[in-house]
């Protein structure tokens, strides 16, 4: 055992003191008609769980991600493994995402590199078989190596490009295995720096077609499940082809990806693209795109991808809100989250997931809390009620004319008034569900 001092982390309620337990996380407890561990499938992210150490531009790791073996090695990736899935077993999480990259070192040439990740797939599938935890999604990491610099599916070099055809490949073959729900691909260096040396056209136009191989290549392994773009706005490029989820759908709809592909939401990537985390789950939604969940949080006074352990529960309510409302998703909850630097110890990596699964249990109970009140619901339906009769149903059938508008227009005589839009009200009802209860 690795996290020996650790015991397994069970619910406690909500006036428990008790660090190591859940206060508000009942995986059997019924709401709306399904237990919370059904509509809140958790997922562990490898790479920040099992590799980030706090290192930042400013200093070198603070915690101690070695579970005992020389990182770097082979050896170390099999530690990683057991502490991944000891780590998961003791939370009571079920599936996991990674990268390739996180899975095994990187070799000097692809075929030993695809050695490696065949070796560790062999320890990690005896694992799934013991445990029954599965992988939540898979990806390639596109944008650690130099060879990335500009771009991978984006990259001016099609040597670039077929390099990452193969590692697609690899991690296709390596999800499927694990028997992941979806695959992502999160743009990382798929945007440009500047116009001055950028084909913008070329690029998109070959990052759509990566993406269509991909899914030829998945559905002929036998992979049913979704394909996701996770969009983010910015960083590390100063310019991102993935904006935001209104762009993401615009370019699967353009490239004719829109019936494979969802969208995975990454509440820190919103607020960077000066949304908040419920726009962007909104958009999704209505196009009926919402796939996954990257469960995180930004600060507010930092520009960056602070990738913290969501702690905001408005926000989670108003997340829980929107994935009741789209029927739940058909991926899951993926902790796209480390722990703040000075928080190193290996009990810090438990309380982490410990507040982040809480967090989105309280916004779970909130948010069906919210729909069974029914005033904001009933509110909104009251407040568009003039678009299910009269000249609204006609305008909303198609049937009307511009003239025969102006005509009615006419016809009001004084201007019409909208009704008041009530926000402050609404804003008094979620306070009290939230915290009158
Ligand atoms: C980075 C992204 C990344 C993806 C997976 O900002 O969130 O972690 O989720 O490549
Ligand atoms: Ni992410
Ligand atoms: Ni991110």
């Amino acid at each position: 055992m690795i996290f020996e001092n650790i015991p397994e982390i069970r619910y406690a309620g909500p006036a428990s003191k008790e660090p190591f337990s859940f206060k508000f996380y009942d995986p059997e407890k019924i709401v709306l008609g399904k237990p919370m561990r059904e509509h809140l499938p958790f997922a562990m992210a490898w790479w920040h769980n099992l590799g980030a150490a706090g290192t930042d531009m400013f200093g070198s790791s603070t915690a101690d991600k070695s579970f005992g073996a020389e990182p770097g090695t082979m050896e170390h990736a099999r530690a990683k493994v057991d502490a991944g899935f000891e780590f998961m077993r003791k939370l009571g999480i079920k599936y996991f995402c990674f990268h390739d990259a996180d899975l095994a070192p990187q070799a000097e040439s692809l075929a030993e590199t695809e050695r490696r990740l065949d070796e560790i797939a062999d320890y990690i599938a005896q694992k799934i078989d013991e445990t029954g935890i599965k992988a939540l999604w898979g990806t390639a990491n596109l944008f650690g190596d130099p060879r990335y610099a500009n771009g991978a599916g984006s990259s001016n070099s099609a040597d670039v490009f077929c390099f990452a055809a193969a590692q697609v490949k690899k991690a296709l073959d390596l999800t499927v295995r694990f028997g992941g729900r979806g695959y992502v691909f999160w743009g990382g260096r798929e945007g440009y720096e500047t116009l001055l040396n950028t084909d913008v056209g070329l690029e998109q136009e070959n990052i759509a077609a990566l993406m269509r191989m991909a899914v030829e290549y998945g559905r002929s392994i036998g992979f049913k499940g979704d394909f996701y773009i996770e969009p983010k706005p910015k960083e590390p490029m100063k310019h991102q082809y993935d904006f935001d989820a209104a762009t993401a759908i615009g370019f699967l709809r353009r490239f004719g990806l829109d019936k494979d592909f969802k969208l995975n939401i990454e509440a820190n990537h919103a607020t960077l693209a000066g949304h908040t985390f419920q726009h962007e789950l909104r958009i999704a939604r209505e196009s009926g795109m919402l796939g996954s969940i990257d469960a995180n949080q930004g600060d507010m006074l930092l520009g960056w991808d602070t990738d913290e352990f969501p702690f905001d529960v408005y926000d989670t309510t108003m997340c829980m809100y929107e994935v009741l409302k789209a029927g739940g998703l058909t991926g899951g909850f993926n902790f796209d989250a480390k722990n703040r630097r000075p928080s190193y110890t290996p009990e810090d990596m438990f309380l982490g997931y410990i507040l982040g699964m809480d967090s989105f249990a309280l916004g779970l109970l909130k948010a069906a809390a919210i729909i069974e009140d029914g005033r904001i619901d009933g509110f909104v339906a009251a407040r568009y009620a003039s678009w299910r009769e009269g000249v609204g149903k006609k305008i909303r059938e198609g049937k009307a004319t511009l003239p025969e508008l102006a005509d009615y227009a006419r016809s009001l005589g004084k201007p019409a008034a909208p009704g008041s839009g009530r926000q402050e009200q609404l804003e008094s009802i979620l306070n009290s569900i939230l915290f009158g209860m």
